[in-house]
């Protein structure tokens, strides 16, 4: 069906600027965009259907491009009991941190995992999130890393978003590698990495650089896999210390290097000439009160593009919402309101390899987008969370609330 939507601006985040179309109009027809430009320049379409969008501002669908939506329990009770003056040393050592969730998430069915993590992506949509990342890695084993990914399968198949699965299986060592680290990366590449792919569960695969996780060399070992399965990597990399790993992922052309505090001048050139996206993360950045800022001029001084995303997961980052981490975009890493959309939009979609579909509003890419009733595009960063009134329309067909 042909759909002439009208009475619109477009903020149409072509090359990460907001490339405003004034009183715009959008024709959609097959789940694309056929044409968008100014009224004016419209010529006559057969249009099944006319939307008036009340001179409302159309973005982009949103695009949350790293999340650890799936998990089995929360932590909450760890989050009471630090403010209570509990160590992070102690609760892990009473088994709380992320063994506590891959514990509590080993333990859920399938069904139950797609319940909860259906609630909190239903939360997201409510941002205007029609792309979702989720990643694996509370399994840390083929059994539930597959369950977890096939929960990911699932959410796009029940809910109205798009969705790319990541593999993380080199997340965190599991409880029966304890001590042996290489051993674990060794079932991951000869065993699990293989049997997910096969099962087409895979659509990346990440890891988690650091001293509590794993190191450059374990990482590269995963990568060296991943690009033999012909799989794409991304990476968590210089949270809370550097070890280049965001130089690592750029020899290994890697869609994103996420998180990036610690990252050098030299890690983001490497990044640069990679086309490697940044993916910064503001949501755990707040709630482990870190003081370290990820470098921003260099990345701006080097061209590297900056992606936004929420990392929704229990341990780090709770956010439910984009929205409010385009806001701590722009207040604790001082990025513009139009940086912070392209964050999560047109760059997103390029940390997911969907650049060429996805990410801005252009003649041939999918009709993904959400007209705001707000005054201007920096409203979206400006609120602090809250429901802004919308309309979300996904692959040229109009959501209901
Ligand atoms: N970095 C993080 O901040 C989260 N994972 C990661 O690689 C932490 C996940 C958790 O604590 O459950
Ligand atoms: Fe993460």
């Amino acid at each position: 069906m042909r759909t002439l939507w009208q009475h619109c601006h477009a903020a149409t985040m072509v090359d990460g600027r907001y490339a405003i179309i004034e009183d715009a109009a959008i024709v959609t027809c097959a789940g694309l965009i056929e044409w968008i430009g100014p009224r004016s320049e419209l010529r006559p379409v057969e249009a099944e259907r006319t939307v008036d969008l009340g001179y409302a501002w159309v973005t982009p669908g949103l695009i949350d491009c790293h999340t650890h939506v799936v998990f089995g329990g929360n932590r909450s009770g760890e989050f009471e009991q630090r403010l209570q003056g509990v160590s992070y040393a102690e609760i892990a050592a009473q088994g709380g941190g992320i063994a506590s969730t891959v514990r509590a998430t080993r333990a859920a069915s399938e069904d139950e995992l797609f319940a909860s993590a259906r609630q909190r992506v239903q939360a997201l949509m409510r941002d205007g999130v029609t792309t979702l990342e989720v990643k694996s890695g509370y399994g840390l084993d083929l059994a539930n890393e597959r369950k977890m990914l096939r929960v990911a399968r699932r959410l796009a198949d029940e809910l109205p978003l798009a969705v790319r699965a990541t593999c993380l299986a080199a997340h965190a060592l599991p409880p029966e590698y304890a001590g042996r680290a290489d051993d674990y990366i060794t079932h991951i590449c000869d065993e699990m990495l293989p049997a997910l792919a096969a099962e087409g569960l895979v659509d990346a695969v990440d890891a988690f650089c650091e001293h509590l996780a794993f190191s450059p060399a374990q990482v590269e070992r995963v990568f060296i896999k991943a690009h033999e399965l012909g799989l794409p990597v991304k990476l968590h990399a210089e949270q809370l210390s550097s070890l280049h790993g965001s130089s690592l992922a750029a020899r290994y052309q890697a869609l994103s290097a996420d998180h990036l505090e610690f990252m050098t001048e030299e890690d983001a050139i490497a990044m640069a000439a990679a086309g490697t996206v940044a993916v910064l993360l503001p949501g755990a950045f707040y709630f482990l009160r870190e003081t370290q800022l990820p470098p921003m001029e260099a990345l701006r001084r080097h061209g590297v593009k900056i992606a936004l995303a929420s990392d929704l997961n229990p341990g780090t980052s709770p956010g439910l919402s984009l929205r409010l981490m385009l806001n701590m975009g722009c207040t604790l890493f001082r990025m513009t309101p139009e940086e912070a959309l392209a964050g999560v939009t047109t760059h997103a979609a390029t940390a997911l390899g969907l650049g060429d579909s996805h990410g801005s509003l252009e003649a041939g890419k999918v009709a993904d987008f959400v007209a705001w009733h707000i005054e201007r595009p920096a409203d979206l960063a400006y609120w602090l969370g809250g429901d802004l009134p919308k309309r979300v329309v996904r692959r040229g067909h109009e959501l209901s609330n």
